[in-house]
């Protein structure tokens, strides 16, 4: 019969991360139906509705989010750079390194040198890490190729690697994250091929969401930025951006102003970035793992992001330089003690807002009839245990399209 349910998941407690909905926008006893691989139903067990299900699921208990999402990464990279983090070690900085053509570029040179098959197989790992801690939709950046051929090839690796492990994914085109060798000392013209062939020809190949730039002293001008948000905004893509992560350059004004969905990092941001973000519905990307491996001491403005009302999403930044992380948890963790957000303001960054950073918060980022049926069960005892434990993972499962997986 048309009107039965596909799934219906009984005796749980929901953190429902809905708006407004008071704290986690918690249901419990709750249950969860699903039709159609979306959330048809959504309530107190006092009020579900004599319907058949094809299969009735108890949770024990058990808390249910919805599925975690890791909306900045850049996974997909070839090498490592644990003989740099050797070197930090010893004294030398990130920026110290970068200047002298290793950092970033070291990684360019390996993953230019890695076949598109190589590239997919050794994420993989590192995907799958992320997914047994219940993410089930991840960003992935390129900006490691810096040429079209291999930006190309690290955008189509990351679509297949997703779709091989039943990840949703988000694909953003970062060609504008360093002056390639090749074009050492003229970024200008570097930046000239960005637009006007790397990222046309990445958007012709159907593999580009959304355009991201790195704004820094290492990197690119903000005058560089506007240039390519600007072509980006000629072709319909939504734009994001790093943003004042190692200095102020005005990336959170810049970013609010051609409306990005995201600025990322914001250690260095100020309170008219920060403004302005709030005003364009611009989501303030936070990235605790970058901060701790770089040993930052600057920390990002996070009572002034609060004051202006900017939603703040939480990722990985899984990058082999400055964040070679694969633990979205850890990061609720440093989110919390080092950043000082609540446990629930930590959930609400790798749900609702890590949602919206990615331009999907119609169909996900909380449990609302309509949204995607992604979920992500846990053997806790209260959400707040997903900040507070170290190197643990408390998974039971996760559901995604509204049918059971593991
Ligand atoms: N900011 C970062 O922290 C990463 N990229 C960026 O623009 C670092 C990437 C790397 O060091 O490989
Ligand atoms: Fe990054």
């Amino acid at each position: 019969m048309t009107d039965h349910w596909d799934n219906l998941w009984v005796n749980g407690r929901f953190a429902t991360m809905r708006a407004g909905a008071g704290p986690y926008g918690v249901i419990e006893p709750g249950a969860l139906a699903a039709k159609a691989g979306r959330i048809d139903w959504i309530g107190p067990m006092s009020d579900l509705p004599r319907r058949e299900a094809r299969a009735v699921h108890d949770l024990g208990g058990r808390w249910v989010t919805p599925g975690l999402i890791d909306c900045h990464t850049h996974l997909i990279y070839a090498g490592d750079r644990a003989g740099e983090f050797e070197l930090r070690l010893q004294g030398a900085t990130y920026e110290e390194i970068a200047r002298a053509g290793g950092g970033i570029r070291s990684t360019v040179k390996a993953t230019r040198e890695a076949s598109e098959d190589d590239l997919v197989r050794g994420a993989g790992p590192r995907l799958a890490a992320l997914a047994a801690e219940g993410v089930t939709t991840i960003e992935i950046k390129s900006g490691y190729g810096l040429d079209r051929a291999n930006e190309i090839k690290m955008l189509r690796a990351a679509r297949r690697l997703a779709e091989s492990k039943g990840i949703r994914v988000r694909t953003t085109f970062l060609g504008a994250h360093a002056v390639p060798p090749e074009y050492e000392g003229r970024a200008d013209a570097y930046m000239n091929a960005v637009i006007d062939d790397m990222l046309p020809a990445a958007h012709a190949a159907g593999v580009v969401d959304a355009v991201d730039a790195f704004c820094e002293k290492i990197a690119f001008t903000p005058a560089q930025t506007d240039r390519l948000f600007g072509a980006a905004r000629r072709l319909g893509l939504p734009v994001k951006l790093h943003a004042d992560q190692l200095s102020d350059t005005g990336g959170a004004a810049l970013a609010a102003r051609h409306g990005a969905l995201s600025a990322d990092h914001l250690e260095y941001a100020d309170e008219a970035g920060i403004k302005a973000m709030a005003e364009a519905g611009t989501v303030a990307v936070l990235l605790p793992g970058a901060f701790y491996f770089l040993r930052e001491t600057t920390l990002p403005p996070v009572r002034m992001l609060r004051r202006a009302g900017t939603a703040v999403a939480i990722a990985s930044d899984c990058n082999p330089g400055s964040s070679p992380v694969t633990s979205l948890l850890l990061m609720l963790n440093m989110a919390c003690t080092l950043f000082d957000l609540t446990p629930e303001e930590a959930l609400a960054g790798v749900t609702r807002n890590a949602a919206r950073a990615l331009g999907l918060a119609d169909s996900l980022g909380t449990l609302e009839v309509g949204k995607t049926a992604d979920l992500a069960v846990w053997n806790i005892g209260r959400p707040a245990e997903l900040s507070y434990r170290i190197g643990f993972n408390p998974l039971d499962r996760v559901v995604k399209n509204g049918g059971t997986s593991s």
